[in-house]
């Protein structure tokens, strides 16, 4: 029925002859059944192929979280489409760029945002706009068939792209990640076993979909093992609190187990039925973790990816999970340190640049063959860009970056795409943005600006221009005039002195 290094097949096989199994329930009490669910995924699939879908293009949504949006990623790949998921908060002018770069055949939308986008869409190449709202109305739902017996699955080679992600870069120029069809099962695979998720599992689903860990760690997982999910639209601590009595796993960033702790309601007692608690994303604090353990009487098991590679590395399910830690490579994973110039494999203990080689490992970046060459050794490495070192039990620690790269509350923002943009505002001279330790979000980020001399320019004023233009968790939080930004011999702006300077800065929102 498919090629058995179809992602569909693979998400699909857990349930075969279970069609009545739970496979999502609702905040408002509706339920899903896997039979309705894969009979959604396929009319998707037949609709997306009756507006001219070929196997191999792109799918682009920029969608708020609904069970339906995920029957789009399922039907996506049915019809040996590629997926591309859009980050909410991004706006227009961000999008232009997205929607130019990726060439997407179909672009999906909300109905609110369609009559704006529409214009850029069909400005990019788009063939078509569809609209899909967070109710489950628009005009894809319009075009799906009523019964799908004549679907037929497309079937896909294991090289074959199954989506494609964007992700920014130290040059400020966001790039498309190529994910295969075998990247996405290796890892979903890896981590079932690992994670020993099994069909009585019943994972608390809090994440955006739009990015790898709630798109594919946990949905992809989740269909796998044949379990169920409690499908929440976004984060609120008092409602997964609420949802443990029924569940078994939550999957989170590390801003979730920071905001769980701060509630009265979080005690041993809560966490009874709960047999796994997973962060990842960015870095949890030793001290989150600890406190958790203190608390709940559950250790947090803390993991590491990125989405050019899926996960890398897991603390172990059985056995020490060892606090600050991101654990060990996943089965069929390689993890190397090494000198970052050289390329030289570093001793046990020494901290250099984390390698990965494996079947998680993206296929390249689209349309930029020179960016992906530099970021892959000859031996088939990909240098993430993360510092860390190895002990003696094979524990990896992430200690630090060698990109400049800011992580608030689980998302990137890359400084140099938003220096670009202070740059250009009228009255600033120049600019630098660094992350600066935020009790919330883990690194907040802050902008340093000299204006120009003769300017009324200020902070509200910068503010309200780059409310235009990027995503809100992307605009510094503060700004800070200051007249020049310190500089090494080479003229480098020094960003570890601004950090240091700046590190106790309150931020205000
Ligand atoms: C929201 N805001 C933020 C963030 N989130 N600002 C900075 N950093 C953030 N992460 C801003 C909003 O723009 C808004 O600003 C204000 O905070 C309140 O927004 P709200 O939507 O109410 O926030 P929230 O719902 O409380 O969201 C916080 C959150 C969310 C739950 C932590 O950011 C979240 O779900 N993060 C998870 C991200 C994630 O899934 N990352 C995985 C990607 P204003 O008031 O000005 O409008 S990384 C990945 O996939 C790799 C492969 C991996 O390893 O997993
Ligand atoms: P992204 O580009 O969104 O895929 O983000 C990937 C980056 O997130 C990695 O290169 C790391 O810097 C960071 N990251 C992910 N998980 C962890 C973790 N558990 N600890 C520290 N950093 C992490």
């Amino acid at each position: 029925m498919y090629d058995t290094n179809h992602l569909g097949h693979h998400l699909r096989s857990a349930s075969v002859g279970r069609d009545e199994t739970l496979y999502a329930e609702m905040l408002d009490g509706r339920t899903l059944s896997y039979g309705e669910m894969f009979s959604a995924a396929e009319k998707n699939a037949a609709a997306l192929q009756k507006v001219g879908l070929s196997p191999g293009d792109c799918v682009a949504a920029q969608l708020e979280k609904s069970i339906e949006s995920i029957q789009l990623y399922l039907g996506t790949i049915l019809a040996g489409g590629v997926f591309l998921p859009l980050n909410t908060a991004y706006t227009p002018s961000e999008l232009e760029y997205f929607l130019a770069d990726a060439k997407p055949f179909i672009f999906v939308c909300d109905p609110e945002t369609a009559p704006t986008l529409e214009g850029l869409a069909a400005q990019a190449g788009v063939s078509k706009v569809l609209t899909l709202s967070s109710d489950g109305t628009g005009t894809l739902m319009e075009a799906l068939p009523t019964h799908t017996e004549n679907f037929k699955e497309v079937a896909r080679a294991k090289d074959d792209l199954a989506a494609f992600l964007y992700t920014s870069g130290t040059t400020g120029r966001s790039k498309g990640a190529m994910l295969t069809h075998d990247n996405l099962v290796s890892n979903a695979q890896a981590l079932q076993q690992c994670w020993h998720f099994d069909r009585h599992d019943v994972l608390i689903h809090a994440l955006p979909i739009f990015h790898i860990h709630g798109l594919f760690v946990a949905t992809n997982v989740t269909l796998c093992a044949g379990a169920s999910m409690l499908f929440m639209p976004r984060f609120n601590s008092e409602t997964i609190l609420s949802l443990m009595s029924k569940a078994t796993v939550l999957m989170g960033v590390p801003t979730f187990y920071v905001r769980l702790l701060e509630s009265p309601n979080l005690s041993p007692k809560t966490v009874a039925p709960m047999r796994l608690f997973i962060s990842g994303s960015a870095p949890l604090l030793a001290e989150t973790h600890k406190q958790w353990s203190a608390v709940t009487g559950a250790e947090i098991l803390e993991r590491y990816g990125m989405t050019e590679t899926n996960m890398n590395t897991s603390n172990p399910y059985e056995g020490e999970r060892r606090a600050g830690t991101v654990g060990m490579p996943l089965p069929g994973v390689e993890v190397r340190i090494t000198d970052a110039d050289s390329g030289q494999q570093l001793g046990q203990g020494e901290i250099g640049s984390v390698e990965i080689r494996g079947p998680n490992v993206f296929k390249g970046y689209w349309q930029m063959p020179e960016k992906t060459k530099q970021e892959f050794r000859e031996d088939g490495f990909f240098i993430t860009g993360d510092l860390g070192t190895m002990d003696g039990d094979n524990y990896l620690s992430i200690v630090g970056r060698s990109k400049d790269l800011i992580i608030s509350g689980g998302y990137n923002v890359y400084p140099k795409e938003i220096e670009i943009i202070l740059d250009d505002v009228e009255g600033v001279y120049e600019s630098a943005v660094i992350g600066v330790p935020h009790p919330d979000f883990g690194e907040g980020v802050l902008a340093v600006v000299v204006l120009t001399g003769d300017t009324s320019q200020n902070e509200n004023g910068i503010k309200n221009i780059l409310q235009q233009k990027i995503a809100a968790f992307k605009r510094p939080k503060n700004i800070f005039f200051v007249d020049e930004l310190p500089r090494n011999t080479m003229g480098k702006v020094l960003k570890n002195i601004l950090r240091d300077r700046h590190k106790d800065n309150f931020i205000k929102s």
